[in-house]
């Protein structure tokens, strides 16, 4: 039978210590902004946002499936990647309204949330011949 020694439990390390709590801290606070800018509709997702896209447009043939949209502020605008083997990289740069997609591989869905009335180009960073016009009311 094997003997087990007793060995003194290291004494925590206060500092140590210290340093995880205010990392989970930061986290919580990170996690916070996260959900709030996402309610807020900042960002590219992935598709699992809660709200509902109001029109779904493809980009298939270096081509968006629409030239122009008409929505109503708060509406999602989901961009989808139809091309089997191109990538699409979607932005919007006007001064009210900012978007940057990164680039979307094919298959991707990208989801747009358009906040603020105005008229909007859409456009592609890879295929500068490809528009999108989404007049927000
Ligand atoms: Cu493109």
């Amino acid at each position: 039978m094997v003997q087990h020694a007793i060995l003194p439990l290291p004494t925590p390390n206060g500092r140590h210590l210290k340093m995880i709590k205010i990392r989970r801290q930061t986290i919580a606070l990170l996690a916070a902004v996260a959900a709030m800018l996402a309610v807020l509709g900042y960002g590219a997702s992935n598709g699992s946002m809660s709200r509902k896209p109001a029109t779904i447009v493809s980009q298939k043939g270096r081509m968006f499936s629409v030239g122009s949209l008409n929505i109503s502020a708060g509406d999602v605008v989901r961009i989808v990647n139809d091309d089997a083997d191109l990538q699409h990289h979607v932005y919007i740069d006007a001064k009210e309204f900012k978007f940057d997609s990164g680039d979307q591989e094919p298959g991707s869905a990208t989801d747009i949330t358009f906040l603020f009335p105005g008229s909007f180009t859409v456009l592609c960073g890879i295929h500068p011949k490809m528009k999108l016009v989404v007049d927000v009311k």
